[in-house]
């Protein structure tokens, strides 16, 4: 593209909300063309019929095509589409017309190239664009053609970038501005596109701006191959894209949700060119001209939009009154990026700086787990996906999925188990960390990933340039990297080298390769301590006091390391290593770890370690003794002495039936809930009180401990489940006390965890008690849209909408619902509750953009004095006038404090919960 012509496209997208065409295909369809048309001179003798190969008429009518460009133009279009969506090899393999691939779209970029720039000389004012348009073909590279065999593709990722590349090559010679990779149904597909464009324009030596544009398939928001929007976004990010928007599917109305995620999240300008609705049962497109001007005029007037068009059914008519219905407002201004670290699966893992301590599931790898070996060995690869899954469900975040084995053809196995993994949606929710030492298994597995993944790992273990090499790969795939404190020399043990290394290779990836400082998971080993070998004693305080330091110097990257590593020398003592685990985790996380390979379903709580065993324990963590080593050891074998496999220690079970009850919660062990909640039915002779008072003491207990990072996700997953074993313990009775009271209900309340976080103790807890108290309760479940929070609440009139959340994330989300009732005119009470929520984010941010009352509530044993006096008559004034004085001043103390913040260090922030700004974050750099 002509230098000025880019700079010219991207003045007026400063000044106004830019114009694209509308449908090629469904426009030549108008014109009835027979197969004469379609065959032309050039292919009078082709073998096979060419109806219906609206590209082919660039070369055969090219009258037609530029007839159509100017109706669009004429009707008010800035932008037209190259007549090239279905140009690839291997969309033009059906007609058998792969070989003229390069002439079609160098044809049809021409065509368009001449109109715009008649345009533009007649209206210089009105400058013209051409965007070369790149379709998704008719095959997707992460989605089984076949129901039989999830694990099989008809495309891959090389097949689809080889294609991608002889296109863009043809537009590019052609004269198109930009490249529109649009009508994304899989993100893959869409990730080979713009690997082959990103080496296409770095071999050409140019540079021309890169448009992505997503289908979303579902009323629910869903890409067809299964991510949500967030994540989609997330997934195409690292091509710098020039622009990114949303096209085809369902009409303009039903984007509203999506189209406003988007521009929320996209750092980029951001676009939608809608169908003129959903093609009805005779496939036509119904929504007029007027109808979808409507809807996009708001779009615009809410500033979601850059760019805005049409697509399928849309014509000249529906872009005039589009042009006019967008006139005049101002475009959207694309939100300042924080330099966080995102990455995706099915859906988004953002990690901020406040972000809680995220684990990475460690059993998915054949060197480190005897069981999953022998299921890959023995290709049970429905077994092994149901390890991925276990890991999932107990809490891991990331998977880490290693097939490095002698006997194992490890690349063969890993595209297998990613492309199984691909087609289960429960597992697929999460990004994959792929963990190989070879090279060529890594990139087979990247290819398989439409999420943004990680790679495990890289390192300076074989130079400079094979280190640059391949971060540069990683970052033109789309991937974050851990790297290893490995260098030339060897590996690094020492606090000393650790830090040099990571400085190293950090400062290489950012300053040489220009690799994305929040892409970098620096892993500085974590070695095996207690061996016996006296160098070893002080592995474990290095990496600890190694953290910290990369922490102050190294800004916005991130740091790893495989936790059970550590704990080698006592394989096969389980208690012994899962303590070890939990204090290392304990220390290092506050030194600044942000994430760790761990066992998910297997982690103590610091809490509850017995203090002779955390005392031994902690003493060769931080190397606090000469012989803390040999203490340990003899711990062991006593421990070991007491019974084969892991001690259990029963005594918990002599104490009074409260203790018992918290106890198994905070431990998440459920053999004996069952029991113990039935003896405490019996003492406390009624069931709900047994929910109200020990069992919730249990789980405040929870809470706090999760608060002061003494318990890590995957064990309050855990503890859920016994609270859930309890209560279901407790339902028959609860439902027989009911049953005899009968009366009418109190109210109804509408419960739901928000979109973007799965966690749903707490409001389960809220629901029984409040159900328990007379409330008629809608429980929509986890992960709830707004759009069905309010559907539901309007549909079943409800008196009391509750949130819950457990994941900072959430805290957004709830902003937004409360933001989204008040639009809606809604005035009904609103609750906020959950883990992550506080009275002062629910004061601050959350109360002042919703005007009914607002009330954070601190647990399920407040909920029912809350709603009661929220629903009775006399009372609710009084209440809701005390809640609101009380919010506001919070937010008067908090705008009086006029004290400067000072910049803390980052492991004190970590440990104070502070949200730092990273954009004014001044790193220390060392001496
Ligand atoms: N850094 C990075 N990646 C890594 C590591 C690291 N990947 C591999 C490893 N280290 C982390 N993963 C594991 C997985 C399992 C075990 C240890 C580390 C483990 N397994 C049991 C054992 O060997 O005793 C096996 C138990 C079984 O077979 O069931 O301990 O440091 N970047």
């Amino acid at each position: 593209m002509m230098a000025n012509r880019f700079e010219q496209l991207t003045q007026v997208l400063k000044e106004r909300i830019l114009v694209l065409d509308g449908a090629m295909g469904t426009t030549i369809q108008s014109y009835g063309l027979s197969e004469v048309d379609f065959r032309g001179e050039r292919f009078a003798d082709h073998p096979c019929e060419l109806k219906g190969n609206n590209d082919i008429l660039s070369l055969t009518r090219p009258d037609i095509i530029e007839t159509i460009h100017r109706k669009f133009l004429e009707a008010g279009a800035d932008i037209i589409e190259t007549n090239t969506f279905n140009g690839t090899a291997i969309s033009q393999s059906d007609y058998q017309i792969e070989k003229h691939v390069y002439d079609i779209n160098l044809a049809a970029a021409r065509i368009a190239r001449k109109v715009a720039d008649s345009f533009t000389s007649n209206e210089p004012d009105k400058p013209r664009f051409v965007a070369g348009t790149l379709g998704p073909t008719s095959r997707t590279c992460s989605i089984s053609p076949d129901v039989e065999n999830p694990g099989f593709r008809n495309i891959t990722f090389d097949k689809l970038s080889h294609a991608y590349y002889e296109q863009a090559n043809g537009l590019i010679d052609g004269g198109v501005d930009i490249l529109l990779v649009e009508t994304v149904f899989d993100t893959l597909n869409a990730k080979a596109a713009l690997f082959a464009i990103q080496n296409l324009l770095r071999e050409r030596g140019i540079s021309i701006p890169i448009w992505v544009s997503g289908t979303i398939t579902d009323a629910a928001g869903r890409t067809l191959s299964g991510q949500t929007v967030e994540a989609f976004w997330i997934s195409v990010s690292h091509a710098d894209l020039f622009c990114v928007g949303l096209n085809c599917a369902l009409g303009a109305e039903e984007l509203r949700p999506h189209i406003e995620a988007l521009s929320k999240s996209a750092d980029t300008l951001v676009s939608i060119h809608p169908n003129a609705g959903l093609p009805n049962e005779f496939g036509e497109y119904d929504d007029t001209p007027e109808l979808m001007a409507d809807v996009l005029k708001d779009f615009a007037e809410s500033g979601f939009l850059n760019i805005v068009g049409g697509c399928c059914g849309t014509t000249p008519d529906h872009i005039r009154a589009i042009a006019e219905a967008v006139n005049g407002f101002p475009p959207r201004e694309p939100p300042s990026s924080h330099p966080y670290c995102r990455l995706s699966g099915l859906e988004p893992l953002v990690i901020r700086p406040d972000s809680l301590f995220v684990n990475i599931g460690e059993r998915t790898n054949v060197a480190g787990s005897v069981k999953f070996k022998r299921l890959i060995r023995e290709e049970k690869y429905e077994d092994a996906l149901s390890v991925a899954r276990l890991q999932v469900r107990n809490g891991a975040q990331i998977i880490d999925v290693n097939m490095d084995e002698g006997m194992i053809d490890s690349k063969e196995a890993m595209v297998k188990f990613l492309n199984l993994v691909a087609s289960d949606p429960e597992i697929s929710r999460v990004p994959i960390m792929i963990d190989s030492s070879k090279w060529d298994v890594i990139e087979a597995g990247l290819k398989c990933l439409q999420g943004k993944g990680v790679v495990n790992s890289i390192s300076l273990k074989d130079g400079v340039e094979e280190f640059k090499r391949k971060a540069d790969l990683i970052r033109r795939y789309g991937a974050a990297a851990i790297v290893m404190a490995f260098d030339e020399h060897g590996q690094a043990v020492t606090y000393e080298r650790k830090v040099e290394v990571c400085t190293r290779s950090y400062r290489i990836l950012t300053e040489e390769v220009g690799f994305p400082p929040q892409n970098i998971i620096l892993d500085p080993n974590i070695l095996t301590i207690a061996t016996g070998i006296e160098e070893h004693n002080d592995y474990a305080v290095a990496y600890i006091n190694a953290c910290r330091t990369i922490k102050e110097t190294l800004s916005h990257c991130l740091i790893s390391g495989g936790v059970s590593n550590l704990s080698f020398a006592f394989r096969g003592n389980n208690t012994i290593r899962e303590a070890m685990h939990s204090v290392f985790l304990y220390h290092a996380i506050q030194a600044g770890m942000d994430m760790g390979i761990v066992n998910a379903g297997q982690l103590t709580v610091y809490n509850e370690i017995p203090k002779d065993l955390l005392k031994a324990v902690e003493d060769v963590i931080l190397n606090r003794t000469r012989d803390a080593t040999a203490r340990l050891t003899d711990l062991a074998s006593e421990i070991k002495g007491k019974s084969k496999k892991r001690i259990e220690d029963i005594s918990w079970r002599q104490k009074p039936i409260e203790e018992r009850l918290s106890h198994a919660l905070v431990n998440g062990i459920a053999d004996y809930i069952k029991q113990d909640t039935e003896e405490a039915r019996k003492k406390y002779k009624s069931p709900l009180k047994v929910i109200e008072e020990p069992l919730m003491a249990g789980m405040n207990k929870v809470g706090e401990l999760f608060g002061s990072g003494k318990m890590f996700l995957p064990q309050v997953v855990r503890s859920a489940r016994v609270m859930k074993k309890a209560v279901s313990t407790l339902k028959p009775y609860l439902d027989a006390e009911k049953k005899k009271g009968d009366r009418k209900s109190s109210g109804r309340i509408l419960l739901a965890t928000v979109r973007g976080d799965v966690h749903d103790i707490g409001k389960n807890i809220v629901g029984v008690v409040l159900g328990c108290n007379n409330f008629e309760i809608i429980d929509l479940g986890v992960m709830v849209s707004v759009e069905r929070i309010i559907e539901t609440a309007h549909e079943k009139n409800v008196d009391i909408i509750g949130l819950s959340g457990l994941i900072t994330p959430s805290l957004d989300e709830m902003i937004h619902v409360a933001k989204e009732m008040e639009r809606h005119g809604f005035d009904i009470p609103l609750l906020i509750g959950g883990a992550t929520t506080s009275l002062t984010h629910t004061a601050v941010k959350i109360e002042p953009v919703y005007h009914g009352a607002t009330v954070y509530v601190r647990d399920a044993s407040r909920s029912v004095g809350v709603v009661n006096n929220l629903l009775n008559r006399e009372k609710c004034g009084a209440f809701v006038k005390h809640i609101k004085d009380e919010y506001c001043e919070i937010r008067e103390k908090r705008r009086s404090r006029k004290t400067k913040p000072k910049i803390l260090s980052l492991a004190e922030a970590r440990r104070r919960k502070v949200n730092i700004d990273w954009g004014n974050y001044q790193p220390k750099r060392p001496e």
